[in-house]
């Protein structure tokens, strides 16, 4: 029950404070008022960045979509947030009330102070207290959290994983990013960086890591990682009609080594099964440890899903016996089931999220 506001005591403790004896009628209104807001969520990425407005119902309300002016300074692209936010905030203010904003950032966040620790696509921002650098601009509450944080909070709100109270997304982009939900609430850990599955080992003397480690998912499961796979298979000449597809197109991407995959090309094949060998390897830990109903995939690579989910189950089932304890099985159709699917909301995930945390 995504949208019901009064069911989840524990994210609105100002409810909980109010007197028992209050009013039916000043109960009404308060839930009229919490069904009347709207909120901003800001997705925030080293390329573009997205900011949306979205009503209670988590319907989107506009979406404005510009490109991250990373190279004029933060300052620059602090600005561009802020007038984006106060755009949709003047344009809705009034026929909704205002609840707040929630950004998604790439990287390592401190939830306490609202600071960015590291972002490697956003280079100056490190040690950057943002969070209150756009609440002072724009005199509003702002709420900070990891960018897919915010895509879990989203599919887990109006996405794949609605009928989940507790789920686990990975974000399949540039990086590997990842979340946890449990009981519709972002799992922070002590300081907001839990959930960085993307750095889980998968091969201990594996492939060196922009996290400082080896071997992480993320190396073998991102579209970058596609990418530079493909190239390290070109160079061995194990590779040739990617080599010609390298040669011909200057856009050479993850997108077209899966083109490849689908047709059959064995190259391209064993690539997509590289990835979906890392996923299972960490759904298999995840799975083991939390034995969560749901986990979803999702971001630009998961559209290669036919290319990789067969090896994956297929490995998974090697690996993780609570998921062979608890698949689907048709033959028990009531039974309790993990359940791994692909993200629902495409790349509104974030935006969704985001505004969900101001929602909230
Ligand atoms: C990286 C890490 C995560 C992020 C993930 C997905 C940085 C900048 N990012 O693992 O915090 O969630 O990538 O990021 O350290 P994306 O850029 O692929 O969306
Ligand atoms: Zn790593």
């Amino acid at each position: 029950m995504p949208d019901c506001y009064f069911t989840r005591s524990p994210d609105h403790p100002i409810l909980l404070q109010l007197p028992f004896c209050i009013h039916p009628l000043i109960l009404g209104t308060l839930m009229t008022d919490k069904e009347n807001q709207f909120a901003i969520g800001v997705d925030l990425g080293g390329t573009n960045m997205r900011i949306a407005a979205v009503d209670a119902s988590g319907k989107q309300l506009e979406l404005i979509t510009t490109s991250t002016e990373v190279k004029r300074g933060r300052d620059y692209v602090v600005a561009d947030i802020c007038d984006a936010i106060r755009a949709l905030r003047k344009k809705f203010n009034g026929q909704y009330a205002f609840a707040g904003t929630g950004i998604g950032v790439p990287g390592i966040i401190d939830m306490e102070t609202g600071t960015v620790l590291q972002s490697p696509n956003l280079p100056d921002w490190t040690n950057y207290p943002v969070r209150d650098e756009i609440q002072r601009r724009i005199g509003s509450q702002v709420i900070l959290d990891n960018d897919a944080n915010v895509a879990a909070l989203g599919e887990q709100w109006m996405g794949a994983a609605r009928d989940a109270d507790s789920m686990c997304m990975f974000t399949l982009g540039t990086g590997v990013g990842s979340g946890i939900v449990l009981y519709g609430k972002i799992w922070h850990g002590m300081t907001g960086m839990a959930g960085e599955c993307g750095h889980i080992t998968v091969y201990p003397d594996g492939v060196p890591c922009g996290c400082g480690s080896r071997g992480c998912v993320e190396q073998y499961a991102s579209a970058t990682a596609v990418k530079r796979m493909a190239i390290e298979a070109i160079a061995t000449g194990k590779a040739p009609e990617l080599a010609r597809a390298i040669s011909e197109n200057p856009e050479f991407s993850s997108k077209v080594v899966f083109q490849y995959a689908m047709e059959g090309d064995a190259a391209a094949k064993r690539i997509f099964a590289v990835v979906g060998c890392a996923l299972a390897v960490v759904l298999a830990d995840m799975i083991n440890a939390l034995n969560l109903p749901m986990y979803v995939i999702g971001g630009g690579l998961a559209s290669g899903w036919e290319a990789f989910a067969p090896t994956m189950f297929e490995e998974l089932r090697r690996r993780s016996y609570v998921y062979v304890a608890t698949a689907p099985d048709d033959r028990l159709p009531t039974r309790k089931r993990t359940l791994i699917t692909r993200a629902l909301l495409g790349s509104d995930a974030g935006l969704i999220g985001a505004a969900r945390l101001a929602l909230m």
